[in-house]
């Protein structure tokens, strides 16, 4: 079979199309990672093209690319780019194939080609494998037709196939191959070694700024890769990549609590010796965080949103404020450093409301935050729900982004120049409660997290030097550098 296509071979490149001088944070990209990774196993050769850290698409301009299959994956802040290099390719490659997934895609569906000149797109996790198996065929039409979750362009006319109905178990796909992306560039950028990973896929709540768009990615069950899969590939980032800390993607780590126990107890037994993080729901049990601090997790990221139980609820968040305050109290006296993710201009939002959040604020202390303006991406009930009362303002996708920018429709009884000052005015707030020092005093004083530390350092000697610039850079960007890890973002 290999050889049949060897015979017909296209050249395949990768595209990363992030763009260093507007995104917040800087990490090599997981999905396209994981197609890489599926790809090699099926014997392609594939050029990678990190485009992130070009300013210019110089690159692309001198592809030498001839009937070329093009993959690119992209959130909506970066249609536009995505646009300018998609000119450049057809001009360059005149029978190039591109082809692009992600969550804007996901979200537009068919509604994307009418932004953008794509071939194909494929809606979620769809097998990348078997698209380019397909394009391989000489009756690549034939076969492309057979795909669930892809909707092509032949010959102009747009095709629609199902969606797709079942899922892979996350034990079954490769290791996700960052490697292929240039991490030193990454590393030295942001002044420590961190990767990210992904053990669980989807997120069964039902947020209204970020359903469905997720269920359409990842289907509407949560999977879970297995305790041993997840240390594997733990074990694999730091032996290969002498990383400083990993940091879990999942939606909800902590969703199956069982789950994560098994998780740290694996990484006890096997002694491996990392510091990670993770964002997780409000709602975890003591007895769990203890065991997440044990196994060398040293900071969760909450999604806090608001200390209005209004809005709360009016979010579909199905969370109480007092949830808040009791699970990051919990993590506060275990030790574990609390990052709160805080929302401005959700539906309903007023002064009263944003008093609320400044009470909560007072209450749960965060180490670090960021603050972001809700924003209707596509794909996503409130999206919906803008379109339906004609809230939105005139925008360029590249301003949905809720943390750089964000305030696209007028949700709530502000205006948009009024959420950039109340942002201001939260930030305010964190930064004067916040009790940074003492966290991290805590974390001094604890033998036991500083003996884990002890072996972390014996494995990685020059961790000290980063994590004193980092604990610095943190101290004096008033707890945003965790999050704004990029210097070279455009104010
Ligand atoms: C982690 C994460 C990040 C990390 C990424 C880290 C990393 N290493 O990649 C960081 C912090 C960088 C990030 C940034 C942003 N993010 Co983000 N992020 C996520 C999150 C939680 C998980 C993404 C992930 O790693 N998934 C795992 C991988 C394996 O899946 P995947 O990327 O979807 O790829 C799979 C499939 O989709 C498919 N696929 C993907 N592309 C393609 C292409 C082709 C051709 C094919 C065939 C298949 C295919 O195959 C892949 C493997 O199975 C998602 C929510 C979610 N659960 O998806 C939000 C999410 C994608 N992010 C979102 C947003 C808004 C942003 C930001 C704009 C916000 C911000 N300012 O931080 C920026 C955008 C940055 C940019 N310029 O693109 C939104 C996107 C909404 C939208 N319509 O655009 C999401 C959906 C969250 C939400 N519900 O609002 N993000
Ligand atoms: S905001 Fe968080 S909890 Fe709510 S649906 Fe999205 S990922 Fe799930």
């Amino acid at each position: 079979m290999f050889e049949e296509r060897k015979k017909e071979y296209h050249q395949i490149f990768i595209m990363h199309v992030g763009n260093l001088s507007k995104q917040s944070s800087i990490y090599p990209p997981l999905g396209l990672a994981q197609i890489i990774a599926s790809l090699e196993k099926e014997g392609y050769k594939l050029e990678v093209i990190d485009l992130l850290f070009d300013k210019t698409l110089e690159r692309v301009e001198n592809l030498k690319g001839k009937d070329g299959i093009y993959i690119l994956s992209f959130s909506t802040a970066l249609v536009d780019r995505v646009n300018n290099i998609i000119k450049i390719i057809r001009q360059k490659d005149k029978k190039a194939f591109i082809m692009g997934g992600g969550a804007h895609p996901t979200a537009m569906k068919e509604k994307v080609f009418e932004d953008l000149d794509l071939d194909l797109i494929a809606l979620g996790e769809v097998k990348t494998n078997e698209i380019i198996n397909a394009l391989h065929r000489k009756n690549r039409f034939q076969k492309l037709s057979k795909i669930k979750g892809i909707i092509y362009k032949q010959k102009g006319k747009i095709k629609i196939n199902p969606a797709v109905d079942s899922w892979e178990e996350l034990d079954s796909l490769p290791i996700a191959n960052q490697g292929a992306f240039p991490l030193d560039k990454y590393f030295k950028l942001k002044g420590f070694r961190e990767l990210t990973m992904i053990s669980s896929r989807g997120c069964p709540h039902r947020c209204i700024f970020c359903q469905p768009i997720l269920r359409s990615l990842f289907g509407s069950k949560i999977r879970f890769a297995s305790p041993k899969k997840v240390v594997d590939e733990m074990e694999y980032l730091v032996k290969n990549f002498k990383i400083d800390m990993i940091t879990f993607s999942d939606d909800d780590f902590a969703f199956n609590q069982n789950r994560v126990i098994e998780i740290c107890k694996e990484l006890i037994r096997r002694k491996i010796h990392v510091l990670w993080r993770c964002q997780a729901r409000v709602g975890i049990k003591e007895e769990v965080l203890k065991y997440m601090k044990r196994a060398g997790c040293f900071l969760i990221a909450f999604g806090v949103e608001s200390g209005s139980q209004k809005i709360l609820d009016d979010a579909k968040k199905d969370l109480k404020v007092q949830e808040i305050i009791d699970t990051l109290g919990h993590c506060k006296k275990i030790g574990i450093l609390i990052h709160a993710y805080l929302m401005v201009g959700n539906i309903g939002e007023s002064r009263e409301t944003i008093n609320k959040t400044i009470l909560l604020i007072k209450k749960i202390k965060p180490f670090t935050f960021n603050i972001s303006i809700t924003t209707p991406y596509p794909g996503t009930f409130i999206y919906e729900y803008a379109k339906e009362n004609n809230l939105f303002i005139d925008s360029k996708w590249s301003e949905y982004d809720h943390i750089l920018n964000g305030a696209v429709a007028k949700l709530s009884d502000f205006e948009p120049e009024e959420l950039y000052k109340i942002k201001e005015e939260l930030e305010k707030v964190l930064n004067q409660e916040s009790e940074r020092y003492k966290d991290l005093m805590g974390l001094l004083l604890d033998i036991k997290f500083m003996s884990f530390l002890f072996w972390v350092i014996i494995q990685n000697p020059s961790l000290p030097f980063r994590m004193l610039r980092l604990t610095f850079g943190m101290l004096v960007k008033k707890g945003k550098a965790f999050v704004v890890t990029n210097p070279y973002l455009e104010k």
